[in-house]
């Protein structure tokens, strides 16, 4: 169940996946924290177990090595998880994305979503950030792309159509900004950015598809500022989302994954600038 309110917070803890229910997820995070736990517990027992420690300088040491590791068991956790990459802040609103989630998942570019109050002001709804399995990329699109520099990708149409019609897991992690967002100002908002993608893409008949996602979303649940979002698109096109690590819903849909993907990394993203760095981080991930 998700639970009714979540607390405000920019600095998530973890960039591990939600739980997965019904649908393949792409692969899990490894964490070493466990085998790092147990040395310390091991480590610890011998210690209780051994007295006096301090006379034996090495072990001493090695001790205090240990134990000192086992304190910052977070930090080893993000950094195995991140290939000791630190996460980005998106500057303008300072929400700070992990560099990867799970193991293949990998930060490429962070951005903003506005929305225009009746053409009066602007107002920052979410701050968000594109990941994408380097696997997947690898395997999918190297032999066609790999040739080609981060500039010469930038831009390139076909590019950005393969890397939305392959079996490629894509995350885009939301973080609200904006204090004040309701359930129904949010679905008419997606009725309006989600649904104008639906009918370009998929043509005119889709308000059942629209549906069943919007239904996922009760008017129960509240999303204040910090809320974290994830919509993923796993394997075989299954576009899962969760709040706050719990899923709400999946559903299995080319278009509807598409549509979402449209919004972040189509020719009229929401954020222009995420959408190169997007490109040019693929790039880089061709190459490597
Ligand atoms: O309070 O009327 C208002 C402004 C609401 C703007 C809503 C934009 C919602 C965008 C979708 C958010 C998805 C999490
Ligand atoms: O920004 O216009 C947009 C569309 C974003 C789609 C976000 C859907 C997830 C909304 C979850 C709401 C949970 C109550």
């Amino acid at each position: 169940m998700v639970s009714l309110r979540f607390p405000f917070s920019f600095s998530q803890p973890s960039g591990h996946p939600p739980r997965y229910r019904n649908s393949r997820p792409c692969s899990v995070a490894k964490v070493a924290v466990v085998a790092v736990a147990a040395a310390a517990g091991a480590t610890a027992a011998y210690a209780s177990s051994q007295n006096p420690i301090s006379q034996h300088p090495f072990l001493h040491n090695a001790l205090n090595f240990l134990f000192s590791s086992a304190n910052s068991l977070p930090l080893w956790g993000s950094l195995s998880l991140a290939d000791s990459s630190q996460p980005v802040t998106e500057p303008r609103t300072g929400a700070s994305f992990p560099s990867a989630l799970g193991d293949s998942q990998k930060l490429c570019g962070v951005g903003i979503r506005k929305k225009s109050i009746l053409g009066l002001k602007n107002i920052d709804v979410y701050a968000f950030g594109v990941y994408a399995d380097d696997n997947d990329i690898k395997k999918l699109l190297a032999e066609k792309y790999g040739k080609f520099s981060g500039s010469e990708l930038k831009g390139k149409k076909d590019f950005i159509e393969d890397l939305m019609e392959n079996d490629i897991c894509v995350t885009v992690r939301l973080q609200i900004v904006y204090g004040k967002l309701s359930i129904r100002s949010v679905r008419s908002a997606f009725e309006e950015s989600v649904g104008s993608r639906l009918q370009k893409f998929g043509g005119s008949d889709n308000k059942e598809l629209l549906q069943r996602f919007t239904s996922q979303f009760k008017d129960e649940y509240k999303i204040p500022r910090g809320s974290v979002i994830h919509l993923s698109r796993d394997r075989d096109h299954v576009l899962r989302t969760s709040i706050e690590g719990e899923e709400v819903g999946s559903i299995q849909s080319k278009l509807l994954c598409r549509s979402i993907l449209d919004l972040y990394i189509g020719e009229e993203p929401f954020d222009k600038k995420a959408k190169e760095d997007v490109e040019l981080k693929l790039a880089s991930y061709l190459q490597k």
